[in-house]
């Protein structure tokens, strides 16, 4: 079994970020309670996901928060980082998996009870579900779930599941009661003034609701 801690999942956004930086938001927020740090970085080269994920597993170091990188598998490699997080539209999981070995997290973007359905729980560790709400942070995104859509496609999930989209501090217990192991955030967080003073009222509410 591989151990991570889903609960407070940060995926850092590079515009949002621009003020202070991935680096210091990723470092901001781990000091404040997040578990997961994502590199997302849509645009940038794998030349600079590399450089950029070296410096995030550098401010991770000791921490315990593990870092995912997503969509390119070299540059995960590379990284030596502790996951990889594909969408429906890369690559399929079964290749992913082959690139990164059986160590490696896996992490798939999953947005309907089908796409749910047919998860291999043993290429596949975990599940990224949503939109929850629509986004301005994911112009692209498909059609939000909802809470109840969130409930109905993490009951048909075989792997531990984290939400996503338009989730802030008081979507927490709902998300968390809908089954999902973790809420994962990127303008909760990033682009905030103090991204550590805004993570910490995300933690205080995962430990609230597991109580
Ligand atoms: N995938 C689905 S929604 C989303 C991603 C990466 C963006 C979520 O951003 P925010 O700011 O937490 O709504
Ligand atoms: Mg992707």
């Amino acid at each position: 079994m591989k151990n991570f801690d889903l609960s407070l999942y940060l995926v850092l956004d590079p515009v949002l970020c621009a003020d202070i930086g991935m680096i210091e938001t990723a470092r901001a927020a781990v000091a404040g309670g997040a578990t997961i740090v994502q590199l997302r970085d849509k645009h940038a080269s794998t030349t600079t996901m590399i450089e950029t994920g070296i410096a995030l597993k550098q401010v991770l170091a000791g921490s315990g928060a593990r870092l995912i990188v997503n969509d390119d598998v070299e540059a995960a490699i590379a990284i030596g980082a502790d996951g990889l997080h594909i969408g429906q539209e890369d690559l399929n999981a079964q290749d992913a998996r082959r690139m990164i070995g059986p160590d490696m997290i896996l992490g798939l973007s999953v947005e309907t009870e089908a796409l749910a359905s047919a998860i291999n729980a043993e290429i596949v560790d975990y599940a990224g579900i949503g939109p929850v709400f629509a986004t301005p942070t994911k112009p692209d995104h498909k059609q939000p779930i909802g809470f109840d859509g969130l409930a109905r496609i993490i009951e048909l999930c075989p792997v531990p599941t984290v939400a996503i989209g338009g989730l802030k501090a008081n979507h927490v217990a709902e998300a968390l009661t809908a089954g999902a192991e973790g809420v994962a955030m990127v303008s909760a967080i990033c682009g905030q003034p103090d991204p550590k003073a805004a993570t910490i009222p995300i933690a205080n509410a995962i430990k609230e609701a597991r109580k």
